[in-house]
């Protein structure tokens, strides 16, 4: 069965294409269309044509699974030339998501009709790239300039009701009939004497070519979150093409920088990315028949910082949340944040009051554990210990019913341990939100032992639902991130006592391209943490800070000196405190240089992603990198840790574990895994 179908109407060609899952336009579909055209072109009954899609959507976009292999044609510009060319008008008949290549499809018709629930968008620069089929030169002839550098620049799609508003869309459809409506739309611009070709337009473009200021301006405004991407800046530079030049030289300079950027690793990174966070939420080993188990109330243990950010997750999901506390002062203060926090939101315009009102209506505090013995799931956040988290399972093992989900939010600790002390470990699972727990995308679901697979698969499927990215850990000291992350905090305190000044160890990780360094992230959450000035010793560079009440940014002062708008500096006093510790402690200073500090805080991470995955804590590499892009902030344009090391070489990343094997002390071992992918000329991913 052909991807794309044909069928005559009154008058009308119908195109239909099926296909799944997303309608992407891989060779079958261009070649399709393209035959379809030369159809319609050549049959002198067809007065006009309607393109359409079968199932969720129309067209998602170009085949990402094509990118890196030879092209076969027809290609997706000349599909679109062709279709804007056509002797016979086209209607492009909307619905789910016309993304990427697909709005290009749909710029190259001569109109528009989308249902209202569409969402129509170019988002090509989260894949590295820009719109290649003459979206950058298009869609500004037919929006203006500003709205389509918003579109293009950001990749975020519109709804079908602005793109009304805009003249992007140039009729919504009913709902349940887009069929019918675009056929009635079809047989009514079919006598007009001449239909709209966007490439032709220039009226919505006059504008900005009188004021070019508009690009920088733009570029100005944007700068902060596209730092360190490069496809934003190409994509702005092709809509100034789109204002400057003709409609056939944009073309040309579109294509040149498309072809420049596909070709490019940070694309190659984030298309990995694209398909990493797709596979993240298959687990590999569970029969796909399992059962899913109903989860239509919640219940959540602990109403502070952790237990009302996970609580919001669901009250935003639609799902009733009874949270309890020990006291009724506590509880009261976590209902008040959560509220605050969905006034906050709202107040921005990113949601309602009545959303809020219905969030807030589906909240049931309490200071009971009777109250939650008939939830479907129950989300332990309580204070990081051990016996304080038995203590807690243990109750709630007596009183919630049978067939329930257990879940503690722990960070670290052994989640096999707290499970056995119940009856029911198979009920039993890990949901590490990371905090803000409304905000983080990342929830490390946590695979006990005795885990049911269906407790797994609900779990996985739930954090679709409240719209977490996913990822399965073993059970090990701090799971995927943290465990990790561990290693980098290690080697940045060492780095620091041999030479390295806190503030280049921070320099250093940000022009990689992460958020925030260590010593940056030590100050902001507090130096104190964990710490008493009982039993501070000055056996560490931070207990000393601490002594000297520098314990971070609430004290104006921490590793780095802050001003009144919490703007830190270097601080002589801290050189002077770590070169006193160091020359205690035997360590000689001396220059360290960017480059170390890179591979002394970046390669240890990966060489404990390759022991997590050896020891089977991680079902594949990519996933990693998926924790550490929705967790921590590593930057898109790489990758991931994993995808990274790939791209730097992997007998490099043992190369420089070897060269500094000394600084990671006695118990550092490279992993096997690592050492045999390296010798094999292999990869992670
Ligand atoms: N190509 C190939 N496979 C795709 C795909 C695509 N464009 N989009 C989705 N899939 C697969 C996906 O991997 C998954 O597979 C399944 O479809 C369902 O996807 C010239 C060059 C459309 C909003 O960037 O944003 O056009 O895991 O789980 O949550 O200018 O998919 O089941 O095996 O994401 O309902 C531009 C990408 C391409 C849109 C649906 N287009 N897709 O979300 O399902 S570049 C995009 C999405 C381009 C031109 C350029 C989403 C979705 P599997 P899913 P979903």
């Amino acid at each position: 069965m052909s991807v794309i179908t044909t069928r005559k109407e009154d008058g009308l060609l119908i195109v239909s294409s099926n296909n799944p899952p997303v309608n992407a336009l891989g060779q079958a579909v261009r070649a399709g269309l393209a035959a379809a055209i030369k159809e319609a072109s050549g049959d002198s009954e067809v007065r006009a044509v309607v393109i359409r899609c079968e199932g969720r959507t129309f067209f998602a976009g170009a085949d990402i699974t094509e990118f890196g292999k030879p092209p076969v044609g027809p290609s997706l510009p000349e599909v679109v030339d062709l279709i804007e060319a056509s002797t016979k008008p086209v209607v492009a008949a909307i619905h789910g998501t016309a993304l990427g290549g697909g709005l290009e499809v749909a710029l190259g018709c001569h109109y528009r009709i989308a249902v209202p629930s569409a969402k129509l968008g170019l988002p090509e620069v989260k894949l590295g790239i820009l719109p290649g089929a003459g979206g950058t030169q298009r869609l500004p002839r037919i929006v203006g300039v500003g709205d389509a550098l918003q579109m293009i620049v950001t990749g975020d799609p519109i709804g079908a009701k602005k793109a009304a508003d805009i003249g992007l869309v140039d009729r919504l459809a009913d709902e349940s009939a887009l069929d019918a409506d675009a056929i009635v739309f079809a047989k009514e611009i079919a006598g007009k004497a001449s239909h709209p070709k966007s490439s032709e337009r220039a009226d919505k473009i006059s504008e900005a070519a009188a004021n070019p200021q508009v690009f920088e301006d733009f570029k100005q405004k944007n700068a902060k979150r596209l730092r360190g991407f490069e496809a934003p800046a190409a994509c702005i530079e092709a809509v100034r093409a789109a204002v400057e030049l003709p409609y056939a030289d944009g073309v040309k300079k579109e294509r040149t920088l498309f072809m420049k950027l596909v070709m490019g690793d940070q694309s190659k990174a984030l298309r990995h990315v694209f398909f990493s966070e797709r596979a993240a939420s298959k687990i590999d080993d569970i029969p796909a028949d399992t059962a899913l188990i109903p989860i239509k109330k919640v219940g959540v243990l602990g109403a502070g910082t952790m237990g009302g950010g996970i609580s919001m997750n669901f009250l935003s999901a639609g799902l009733p949340v009874t949270i309890l506390e020990r006291e009724q002062e506590a509880l009261d203060r976590g209902v008040g944040i959560i509220r605050k926090n969905y006034e906050r939101t709202a107040s921005r315009g990113k949601m309602t009051d009545v959303q809020v009102e219905k969030a807030m209506g589906l909240l049931t505090p309490t200071l009971s554990y009777d109250d939650l013995a008939d939830c479907d799931l129950v989300i332990e956040a309580v204070f990081e210990n051990m016996d304080v988290k038995k203590e807690v399972l243990k109750t709630l093992d007596s009183i919630v019913k049978d067939g329930a989900i257990l879940a503690t939010n722990t960070s670290y600790l052994d989640v096999d341990e707290i499970a056995a002390v119940t009856k029911r470990p198979e009920s039993v699972i890990g949901l590490h939100f990371f905090s803000p727990a409304n905000i983080m995308r990342l929830l490390e679901i946590v695979r006990g032992d005795k885990t049911s697979a269906s407790v797994l698969k609900t779990s996985m499927a739930l954090s679709k639902q409240i719209k977490k990215v996913a990822v399965v850990a073993g059970v090990c000291h701090g799971f995927i991130g943290n465990r990790m992350l561990r290693q980098r905090q290690d080697q940045a305190q060492a780095i620091i006592l041999e030479g390295a000044k806190p503030w280049d160890v921070d320099r250093v990780l940000t022009e990689f391209g992460l958020p925030m360094g260590p010593f940056q992230m030590a100050d902001l959450a507090g130096l104190d943490l964990g710490w008493s000035k009982e039993t501070s010793s000055s056996s560490t560079v931070r207990e000393v800070l601490c002594e000297r009440d520098r314990r971070g940014q609430k004290t104006g002062k921490g590793f780095y000196d802050y001003d009144e708008n919490r703007r830190g500096s270097p601080s002589e006093e801290v050189e002077e405190i770590i070169a006193e510790f160091a020359a205690k402690s035997g360590k000689e200073q001396r220059d360290v240089s960017d480059q170390e500090i890179l591979e002394r805080l970046l390669y240890p991470m990966v060489n404990e992603g390759a022991k997590i995955l050896e020891e089977g804590k991680a079902q594949r590499a990519s996933d990693i990198d998926i924790v550490w892009l929705n967790g921590y902030g590593w930057p898109a344009y790489t990758g991931g840790p994993m995808f990274w090391a790939d791209t730097v070489g992997l007998q490099s990343i043992v190369d420089g574990l070897k060269k500094h094997e000394t600084a990671f002390g006695s118990g550092f071992e490279i992993s096997k895994l690592l050492k045999e992918k390296a010798a094999n000329g292999e990869t992670f991913n």
